[in-house]
């Protein structure tokens, strides 16, 4: 083999990992069987799914893993998104008792949802969702400027922790941007080959009157890593197979 084909063919090795790896991460593979929404990752998909990592710091100083470490798998049927996390989380700290109070400054995790992958912005409208879920299972987001309203029939979920480690299911239904708050909606079916705009992220306070971290599953470029919550051209493009 001459100098120049080892190259290409190297080229071509690298390309051939770097897409499948791709593909690994962006493909959402379908439940055969029912999941139950139990915090028992015993169903069969979830053994055969891959883990993916919790890791980009938006907020805060870098985490040390006996701070925080999390990560989280997906699936899907033609009803909800399925999402399975596993945290580490040295204190699980509930501050408030009402779900509309400071949500973000409390332990919890948000599930950033674009239907129609379209991204763009979010703050005040339902182009896309950013699901914040307290340790109680409350879901909250806002409609419009300082209006938090629980989305508790959008995500079903169950928590179990033992000593620092937290496993959550989560059954996600999800919603064109059509939604109107207090009218009733038809959730959207899944289907093969259907793109989704997604990313996860965990809410880390200890023992501070704000939170001491936020950590997402996407790299977000530019100084304001925090701009899920309007902004869904920060999330990653799923793709959802039979
Ligand atoms: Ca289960
Ligand atoms: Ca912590
Ligand atoms: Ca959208
Ligand atoms: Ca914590």
């Amino acid at each position: 083999m001459n100098g120049k084909s080892y190259i290409l063919t190297l080229l071509m090795i690298s390309l051939f990992f770097a897409c499948t790896t791709e593909h690994t991460r962006n493909t959402v593979e379908k439940s055969k069987g029912v999941i139950t929404v139990d915090g028992i990752a015993s169903e069969k998909i979830w053994q055969s799914v891959p883990w993916l990592p919790i890791d980009q710091v938006w907020l805060g100083n870098p985490v040390s893993p006996d701070d925080f470490s999390g990560k989280y798998k997906l699936s899907w049927s033609e009803d909800a998104l399925y999402v399975l996390v596993e945290v580490k989380d040295d204190v699980l700290l509930d501050r408030f008792e009402n779900p509309l109070e400071r949500w973000w400054d409390e332990d919890c995790v948000e599930i950033f949802i674009d239907e129609d992958n379209s991204g763009g912005d979010h703050q005040f409208n339902h182009n896309a969702f950013a699901y914040h879920i307290d340790l109680k299972g409350n879901v909250v987001d806002i409609i419009a400027k300082d209006t938090p309203k629980l989305f508790n029939d959008h995500i079903a979920s169950k928590r179990i922790t033992s000593g620092n480690t937290s496993i959550w299911e989560f059954k996600i239904s999800l919603f064109s941007d059509t939604f109107i708050y207090g009218q009733p909606a038809q959730s959207i079916s899944l289907y093969d080959g259907k793109k989704i705009g997604f990313a996860i992220a965990y809410c880390d306070n200890d023992s501070s009157d704000q939170r001491e971290n936020f950590i997402g599953s996407v790299v977000v470029e530019g100084e304001d890593k925090d701009r899920g919550w309007k902004d869904a051209g920060i999330f990653e493009t799923i793709q959802l197979k039979k």
